[in-house]
This record gives structure tokens, C-alpha cells and sequence, in this order.
């Protein structure tokens, strides 16, 4: 299995429940690097371009309303297989059909307000790592715990 890198994004009803630290340290003690954090105010402009694929259908307006509702957590994980590793540490997109020990699962109670946002793909991730951080918001380093992390 393949290094990736992976864009998540901890959702404004996290933020305001008090979740950031919570769900941070999921994915640090996971062993999965954070190599690029920041809080974002988000504007319309940038919730439409992330939410573009799904323009049109009936969630996409309140989704892109939640999203500007109030600050988010960017985020730009790498790890062995992050992309789907991620995705399954999140849960099903409506909390009340993920597993327990998910994040939506533990944390969430409805699909319009769900926490976390995870990249589907590697085309996504890229994308989606593109529209948010520029180069040289993304740190290179070593983590002290990777020689651990390795077979
Ligand atoms: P994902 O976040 O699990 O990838 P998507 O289907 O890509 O799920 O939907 C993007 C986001 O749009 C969801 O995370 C959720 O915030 C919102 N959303 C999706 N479907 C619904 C819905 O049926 N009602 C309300 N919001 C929805
Ligand atoms: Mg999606």
C-alpha cells in the first residue's frame, strides 16, 4: 500500500461542540502525520468550489450553508492508505448509520450536520488539497514515531 495524502475538514457543529481536540487526536493516535492544520472561515465562494459536485441536488445549498455557518479545521493528512483509512476512522456520511467508534458514529445524530469531512479519492484528496492550502502551507518532516510505524 501506497503514501497519501488526504484533505479533512472538522465541520463547524464540531468546532462549536468542542470536538477539535477530540478528533485530532484520533488521527495522531492512529499514527497518521498531520503535515497541514489550519482554522478557516469560510466563505461562499470556497464551500461552492468544494461542494461542486454535488450543485444541483437538494443538500447542496444547506451543506453549503453549514460549511459558512461558523469556523472549520483544515487539514492535510499523509499516511499508508490514508485516503480510505480516514474515510473508515469517519463512518458512514449519516451518523445514524455509522458504526460506533467511528467519529460520526460516536460524535454525530444527523446527515446535515455529520462533523468530519474526508476526501473519497485520490483525484479528490488532490484536488480538494489544492483548492485549500497552497505549497508552502504544507510542512515536510519526519515524526519521531515513523521508524515504529514501518514493516
Ligand atoms: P461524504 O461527506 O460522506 O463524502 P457526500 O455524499 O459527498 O458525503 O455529501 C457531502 C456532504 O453533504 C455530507 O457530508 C453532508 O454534510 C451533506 N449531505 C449529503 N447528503 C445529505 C442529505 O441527504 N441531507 C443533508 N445533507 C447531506
Ligand atoms: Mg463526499
Amino acid at each position: 500500500m501506497e503514501k497519501e495524502r488526504t484533505f479533512i475538514m472538522i465541520k463547524p457543529d464540531a468546532v462549536q461542540r468542542g470536538l477539535i481536540g477530540q478528533i485530532i487526536s484520533r488521527f495522531e493516535q492512529k499514527g497518521i502525520k498531520i503535515i497541514a492544520m489550519k482554522m478557516v472561515a469560510v466563505d461562499r465562494h470556497l464551500a461552492e468550489q468544494h461542494y461542486a459536485i454535488h450543485r444541483g441536488k437538494p443538500f447542496f445549498e444547506p451543506t453549503v450553508q453549514y460549511i459558512i455557518s461558523s469556523p472549520v479545521i483544515a487539514m492535510v493528512l499523509e499516511g499508508i492508505n490514508a485516503i480510505e483509512m480516514v474515510r473508515g476512522m469517519m463512518g458512514k456520511t449519516n451518523p445514524q448509520e455509522a458504526t460506533m467508534g467511528t467519529i460520526r458514529g460516536d460524535y454525530g445524530q444527523l446527515i446535515g450536520r455529520n462533523i468530519v469531512h474526508g476526501s473519497d479519492g485520490k483525484e479528490t484528496a488532490e484536488k480538494e488539497i489544492k483548492l485549500w492550502f497552497t505549497p508552502k502551507e504544507i510542512a515536510h518532516y519526519t515524526r519521531i514515531d515513523e521508524q515504529w510505524m514501518t514493516e
